[in-house]
């Protein structure tokens, strides 16, 4: 370590957030010896599944993508489901935590709530809510792009004399929904496995669909441990794959044009797609599905007549798929539905269809909506989050002049690799803006971005650097790249979080960058490999 480097600081670094790449870094640097500690703000490790523990709360990832690829986690483990629940998943992270022996490095229910940078020492000052301020070289956000939830701003929404929660904000004793009138306002992702649940237990369950969810059969399995030990042999090949392919699943695109498919050959392979189950009709389909208008509507109207088979009363058939599709096939995430189909064919299950009859107002007893109150004793608000940008905006983290990377993303999303923000130095961050985020299988993703950062602040060390900022010329180039990747698909034409259409006010344009993994870690070891041009080193 250079002379140069300011060794008198509290930590060398500190990580927020112990979801997948949080966990992943933290242990990492802990291997390496460095002066580290990890804050976050629930109650337990596991990101995402420590937050979201709503009734039915799952992954839509199969088992053997779905975790660490050390093998000294995976050869012992052993999961219950090949997509296992929100306990199952807390129960493996606290798992984790205890075997790669990193407790002592992490503390819990304590937030950051700010940071400032002190230029003439080098040093993150930060800020956690125990009052206590720390010193840290370099700071690292693992925040998660899917962590800051939307507040629900219909009329009267205060006025409501019942329960009500947002799906990522779930008491963590539960609700009991027996013999209860609940109302689900949303059908995404925590949208659909809520209403799943609910169906099984409310007296009356009423769905508020605005846009139907192109939802696709997830194919449940479950293990004993012989059977588990059995797919166990394929872990590591399989965990090898997924470092390859385009979303960091077991499969891949199929990068043969559409145009060059027999009918036959189509058919067959949407056939085989569908009868896979789990993503693969939406990720192991032809790229084409992304960018050619005839190939995504051939899997609408493949997904619809599907989907058609289960729906028994006839007026909803037209509201759940309808003939013309709401938005081009899998622009919108796709969730992996159990019976989310079926349910609608209970009698205590009604739709009401919010595009023909939009919520009005909230009132005390519940939610009008074309001019009919619907009275309920609990409403769940499953409306999503302000993805990407959220969480870390969320956190006063200044620049020179006093400006919040909020502030900044407000103005420009402006991002180099999805890693780094120019004014903030010494700051990286993961699983956020322009970085792949949510549009790669979780775990992957973590690790991809995790081992790079690692990879960053051991180079910085061993180049004696006492500061690093990303250039902004390069963050520009990198921002056109993400929105040339989109404005050539069909993303660009959903109104979709992927595209910052759901948060009333935010700029519409790609959140993530969806050019794929190969593409992502091509760009992020091309900076490591030429010694990181587009950084300006001190
Ligand atoms: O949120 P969403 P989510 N009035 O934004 C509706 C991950 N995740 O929490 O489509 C009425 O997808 C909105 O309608 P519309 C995953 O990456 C993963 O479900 O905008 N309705 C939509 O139906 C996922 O993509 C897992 O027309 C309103 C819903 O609310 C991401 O998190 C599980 C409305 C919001 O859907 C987000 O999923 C859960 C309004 N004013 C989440 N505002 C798994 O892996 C919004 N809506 C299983």
């Amino acid at each position: 370590m250079d002379a140069k480097v300011n060794k008198d600081t509290d930590l060398d670094v500190i990580v927020v957030g112990a979801g997948f790449s949080g966990l992943h870094i933290l242990h990492e640097l802990v291997k390496r010896n460095y002066r580290v500690h990890l804050f976050d703000d629930g109650d337990g490790p596991g990101g995402t599944w420590d937050k979201n523990h709503y009734p039915g709360a799952r992954v839509d990832s199969e088992i053997w993508v779905y975790q660490y690829t050390d093998p000294a986690l995976w050869k012992d483990y052993y999961f219950t489901e090949k997509f296992p629940g929100w306990r199952e998943l807390k129960s493996y992270f606290n798992y984790v935590a205890d075997k790669w022996g990193i407790r002592p490095y992490m503390t819990f229910a304590t937030s950051v709530g700010g940071a400032t940078f002190d230029e003439a020492a080098g040093v993150w000052q930060v800020r956690t809510s125990d009052g206590q301020n720390r010193t840290a070289r370099y700071l690292l956000l693992g925040l998660g792009s899917t962590t800051k939830p939307i507040t629900p701003s219909f009329p009267g929404a205060e006025t409501f004399k019942g329960q009500s929660y947002h799906s990522a904000r779930w008491p963590r004793d539960g609700v009991a929904m027996k013999g209860k009138r609940v109302a689900v306002i949303g059908t995404g992702a925590s949208g659909v496995q809520i209403i799943q649940e609910t169906s099984r237990e409310a007296d009356h369950l009423i769905v508020f669909q605005r846009t139907p969810n192109l939802a696709l059969p997830m194919g449940q399995e479950k293990y004993t441990r012989e059977e588990y030990d059995k797919i166990r042999q394929l872990f590591q090949p399989v965990m090898e794959r997924t470092k390859q392919t385009f979303a960091g699943f077991a499969y891949d695109l199929i990068y043969k044009p559409w145009k060059e498919m027999s009918e036959d050959e189509r058919q067959q392979v949407m056939r085989f797609n569908w009868e896979q189950k789990g993503f693969t009709f939406w990720l192991a389909a032809p790229v084409d599905l992304f960018f050619d208008d005839e190939c995504n509507r051939a899997h609408y109207n493949f997904w619809r007549d599907e989907t058609r088979k289960l729906i028994k009363k006839k007026h909803l058939v037209e509201v759940l798929a309808p003939t013309e599709p709401p938005h081009p096939f899998g622009t919108k995430r796709p969730c992996l539905q159990q019976w989310y189909f079926d349910l609608y064919n209970q009698d205590n299950v009604d739709l009401v269809d919010l595009k023909a009859t939009p919520i009005e107002r909230i009132t005390e007893k519940g939610i009008v909506a074309g001019g009919k109150e619907h009275e309920v004793d609990i409403i769940v608000y499953a409306i999503g989050f302000d993805t990407c940008t959220g969480a870390i905006s969320a956190v006063d983290i200044k620049d020179a002049d006093g400006r919040t990377i909020g502030d900044l993303w407000k103005e420009q999303s402006l991002t180099y690799l999805g890693k780094a923000v120019p004014g903030y130095p010494n700051l990286l961050y993961t699983y956020a803006l322009q970085s792949p985020s949510a549009f790669i299988n979780g775990p992957t993703g973590g690790e991809l971005e995790g081992d790079w950062v690692v990879k960053f602040i051991e180079n910085m060390d061993k180049m004696g650097v006492r500061r690093f900022e990303a250039r902004r010329d390069a963050a520009e180039a990198w921002g056109k790249r993400c929105y040339d990747v989109a404005e050539k698909s069909l993303f660009v034409k959903a109104k979709s979080w992927y595209m910052a259409a759901n948060v009333p006010g935010k700029r519409p344009e790609i959140q993530p960058f969806i050019g794929g993994q190969p593409a992502y870690r091509a760009a992020l070891y091309e900076e490591l490999d030429k010694g990181f041009p587009n950084f300006v080193l001190v």
